[in-house]
């Protein structure tokens, strides 16, 4: 594969000296449409999307085939991993190449909490800068907006916001969409906005007077299971009070459609020059309410319809890139934030509905687990141009989302190789389908730490509860030290660290190092 691509580079540098087309600044040479060794990058994080919830991973009774393109066109990574068991975790991970842990104040954060990554650090979007690209990030954001020192403000222009991060453009869902305020944000400011009707926020106490679900459950068109009782918007009780901006107010519905119009009109305009495209799906995080094309369709209650709206939306995505010519060298990853969750809130009939489908496929756990369910996730690349022999094919290779920003710097020139955390690796050579992935280990953050290293699981003695009251989800604690053999034992079910100590003092020491900051 490295062959290919120094082949084109350097049948790109012949163009060039022939005058037939003209080094850019940064040294490298331009084909026509996109420059040689810049291949577009189309980023697009699921959310809460298990690793058994398409049927490219052996999902059976959702059927989702356009996410399933990606990997027959592409490469299915079987041991993927999401930093974290949850978004905001996850996503802070994934953005800088840093893990969450290191960061106080990385948990899951209301809609109205300040931006937790500093502007001035080199995150994913400022390394597409630095390389030329045009940049956007569309869809679900919940990495915070606006600055700590005062409180966030949605009638003025917001800032610092993802913009400031390097995002030319964007359009956001500023937290999740069971959060208020129920707003999109479009390069700093609400979308729809009237200075008439000032939108107000709280998370501490009831704002304004509009309908909560704690006390007018009638008004409910899908009833919360646990939280989200608070502000009635759309027919759907949030976390978080609001009151105001009545124009401004998303409907549910149609999140998904407008997520494809933004997607696909940034591609169409920015397919003469390269462009990373961060895609934040709503779905198939709760409330689920699809629009009517999906509801119902899935015979798995909305669950299942979210999951068919999901890979309608990547379909459309796909479909832009086809029509402007961009497939080819355009990398697409399809991955997810976290694990699944079942019931996370709301009474839409994913429990009794789910039947044998099974959201994290073979693995233990999810969503909010240090099981393996709670962060290994779908992850699949396609990129014609720069892994052609791969095609089709699955790997093994340990990866994690906190391995994005080195290994997409790499990809697109490797200026800030220096500037970004040890955490993340440099996994190119994975993506490309060239070689070996060279990661042996993969932090597993859930609350607490547990740690991957070749085919072992270790999960250390933690206090907490085995099972998540609300969502009924398997946590993974115990307490006492538990050691899996993934090879032989996928869902972790039989411990053996009581027969394995020396594996078990050698896992103990690597978490200790990591933890200080050191490779393990
Ligand atoms: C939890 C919410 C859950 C979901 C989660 C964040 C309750 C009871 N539960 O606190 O519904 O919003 O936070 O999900 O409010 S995440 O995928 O964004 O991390
Ligand atoms: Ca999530």
């Amino acid at each position: 594969m490295a062959g290919l691509v120094i082949g084109v580079s350097i049948l790109g540098a012949a163009i060039g000296a022939l005058g037939m087309s003209g080094a850019t600044a940064t040294g490298r040479f331009q084909t026509g449409v996109t420059e040689v060794g810049k291949p577009n990058v189309v980023f697009i994080l699921t959310d809460d999307v298990g690793y058994g919830d398409i049927s490219a991973n052996g999902a059976i009774r959702v059927k989702t085939p356009n996410i399933d393109r990606i990997a027959k066109d592409g490469i299915r990574f079987t041991n993927a991993y999401a930093p974290a068991a949850t978004c905001t975790p996850s996503r802070y991970a994934l953005m800088t190449g840093e893990y969450a842990f290191r960061k106080p104040g990385t948990g899951v954060l209301p809609g109205d909490a300040a931006m937790i990554i500093d502007p001035a650090r080199v995150s994913l979007p400022r390394i597409f800068n630095a390389a030329g690209y045009a940049t956007a990030a569309i869809g679900k954001w919940h990495l915070g907006l606006g600055n700590a020192t005062s409180p966030l403000d949605w009638n003025k222009h917001i800032t610092p916001g993802a913009n400031e991060l390097g995002f030319d453009e964007t359009y956001l869902i500023p937290a999740t969409v069971d959060r208020v305020p129920t707003v999109w944000v479009k390069n700093g400011d609400v979308v729809g906005h009237e200075p008439s009707d000032p939108i107000q926020v709280d998370y501490k106490q009831r704002i304004g007077n509009w309908p909560t679900g704690r006390e007018n459950r009638e008004l409910l068109k899908q009833k919360h299971s646990h939280g989200h009782d608070m502000t009635i918007v759309n027919g759907i009780g949030r976390i978080g009070w609001m009151t105001g901006g009545k124009k401004a107010l998303w409907v549910d519905e149609d999140i998904a459609d407008t997520i494809i119009r933004e997607t696909t009109s940034f591609i169409s305009n920015n397919k003469r020059k390269p462009f990373f495209l961060y895609v934040g799906t709503h779905d198939i995080h709760v409330p689920r309410v699809p629009h009517k094309r999906f509801a119902g369709k899935s015979g798995m209650g909305p669950r299942g319809d979210a999951i068919l709206q999901l890979d309608a939306q990547v379909g459309g995505i796909l479909n832009a890139l086809d029509k402007n010519g961009l497939a080819d060298n355009t990398i697409v990853v399809f991955t997810s934030d976290n694990g699944p969750v079942v019931d996370d809130g709301y009474q839409d009939q994913a429990v009794t509905l789910l039947g044998d489908h099974k959201p994290a496929g073979p693995l233990r756990g999810g969503k909010y687990s240090l099981f393996e369910g709670g962060t290994r996730v779908p992850f699949l690349v396609r990129w014609p141009a720069g892994q052609r022999s791969a095609k089709g094919k699955t790997r093994p290779d340990l990866i994690s989302l906190v391995d994005m920003p080195a290994t997409l710097d790499r990809i697109t020139g490797g200026r800030h190789q220096k500037d970004l955390p040890s955490d993340g690796l440099d996994v190119s050579d994975a993506i490309r389908g060239a070689g070996p992935s060279k990661r042996e280990f993969i932090v597993e953050h859930a609350g607490r730490l547990a740690l991957r290293w070749k085919n072992w699981k270790f999960i250390p003695a933690g206090k907490g509860v085995a099972f998540q009251p609300l969502t009924g989800t398997e946590t993974g604690n115990l307490d006492a030290d538990q050691l899996y053999d993934l090879d032989v034992d996928p869902h972790e079910d039989r411990n053996i660290a009581d027969v394995n100590p020396t594996v078990v003092t050698r896992m103990k020491e690597m978490l200790a190092r990591i933890r200080a900051g050191n490779q393990p």
